[in-house]
């Protein structure tokens, strides 16, 4: 079994990185949440320095949750691959040690909650976008994937990104804030992040982890208090027949593309 996720960790620094590498474009199925949490699970255990986010592929970072895990779902899959969906986040988007992504290609959706779970966004540029697009799709993003973007830009971004669906190339993500610096490849991308942890380790971990967690905690908190609410909405949600239909003329489009 090929894994999905690859780590390796700079013995020098301390930094991990950690690629997606489900090709061709990352899309979020249940064994790559799975691996993505157990990999956050062991850099928190190992007390990790830091940890950059990035993709194998070559012009895509992640393309969103994988849509065959949303059509036509296996009552038992569903709900693992949601939960797997939510642990993921819980542990991204609260942990102890700092994060960055290294964004070196399309990040729609899925793929932008998780640049956006992370503390520092670099995102390769000019032809890549990113955005939270659900509402393009007729879907809504729920809860903590709005409030994970309204914690990197203001809220009255936030709306108007969501209510559009908008997709910001990497110079308009740059200037309302969703990203933080623009990179010019793959490798500029890691070099941006690497300075940046480098840089963070001057600082007191524990004081950057009780600053990151008290920006972070009601998003964290609601997830946690209302988790099976959540589950149980997605799960009534993706099974509406004409949540189905318009998945299916989604995944059409997307195949006649080509
Ligand atoms: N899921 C499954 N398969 C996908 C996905 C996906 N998200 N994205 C692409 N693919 C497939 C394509 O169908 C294609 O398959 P095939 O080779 O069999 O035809 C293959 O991957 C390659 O895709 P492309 O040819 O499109 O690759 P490009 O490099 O041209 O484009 C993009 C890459 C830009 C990422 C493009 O594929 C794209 O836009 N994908 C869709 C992205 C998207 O809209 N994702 C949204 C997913 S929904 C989500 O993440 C949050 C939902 C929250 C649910 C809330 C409910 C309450």
């Amino acid at each position: 079994n090929e894994k999905l996720v690859d780590v390796t960790v700079n013995e020098e620094t301390g930094i991990s990185t950690v690629t997606m590498q489900r090709l061709p474009v990352n899309s979020l199925n249940l064994e790559l949440l799975q691996e993505l949490s157990t990999t956050f699970d062991t850099l928190e255990k190992e007390n990790s320095r830091g940890m950059i986010l990035t993709s194998a592929a070559s012009t895509v970072f992640s393309a969103g949750l994988d849509i065959l895990e949303m059509y036509k779902p296996k009552p038992d899959r569903v709900l693992a691959f949601w939960t797997a969906l939510q642990d993921t986040w819980l542990k991204l988007f609260g942990s102890s040690y700092p994060t960055v992504a290294a964004i070196n290609g399309h990040s729609p959706a899925g793929g932008c909650l998780l640049a956006l779970s992370c503390e520092y966004r670099i995102m390769v540029g000019p032809k890549y976008t990113i955005g939270l697009n659900e509402t393009q799709l007729g879907i809504v993003a729920p809860k903590w994937f709005q409030d994970s973007m309204r914690n990197v830009i203001s809220n009255r971004q936030t709306e108007l990104a969501l209510t559009t669906g908008r997709l910001f190339t990497t110079d308009e993500a740059l200037k309302v804030g969703l990203i933080d610096e623009v990179a010019t490849d793959k490798a500029d991308a890691v070099a941006k992040a690497e300075k940046f942890l480098v840089g963070m380790s001057k600082i007191s971990a524990a004081a950057r982890k009780l600053a990151k967690l008290s920006s972070r905690q009601e998003a964290l908190q609601w997830l946690i208090a209302n988790r099976q609410a959540d589950l149980k909405g997605f799960v009534t949600f993706v099974n509406q027949p004409a949540v189905q239909k318009g998945l299916d003329l989604y995944l059409e489009s997307l195949k006649k593309k080509k």
